[in-house]
């Protein structure tokens, strides 16, 4: 059933508590947790609890988690202080773009100059 855990998702297994991880901020609906491998000074990954294999497949079945993570983001950058300098939220979306875990993730990433266009 569509956002039920799935036994083979490391971050479903985060969300139990199977797996350790940094966590940051939770919320009845979200986990943050800090990057294993961080890309930038604050990289906070915000995710729902419920198992969603994108951000795309989240936002259609559950509006208002998406909205959710989206205000779980600004939480974490006020928590890590990069508000006035400027972070990044970004959702890799599909393997092209550069996922590499397939439960609906937003990458919170600041702490250093970033540039544009990314890689
Ligand atoms: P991506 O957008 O799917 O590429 O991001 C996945 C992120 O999950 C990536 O930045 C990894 O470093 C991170 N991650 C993690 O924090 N802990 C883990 O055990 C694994 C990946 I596997």
């Amino acid at each position: 059933m569509a956002g039920e855990p799935q036994a083979d998702c490391l971050f479903c297994k985060i969300v139990a508590g199977e797996v350790p991880a940094t966590i940051v901020r939770e919320t009845a609906t979200t986990v943050a947790f800090r990057d294993i491998n961080p890309q930038a000074p604050t990289h906070v990954l915000v995710i729902p609890k419920a198992h969603y294999p994108n951000a795309a497949s989240l936002a259609a079945a559950e509006p208002q988690v998406i909205a959710d993570i989206l205000g779980e983001s600004r939480e974490v950058a006020a928590a890590e202080q990069v508000e006035d300098t400027g972070y990044r939220v970004v959702f890799n979306t599909g393997a092209g773009a550069g996922q590499t875990v397939f439960h609906a993730h937003l990458h919170v990433l600041g702490g250093r100059g970033l540039q544009w266009p990314p890689g």
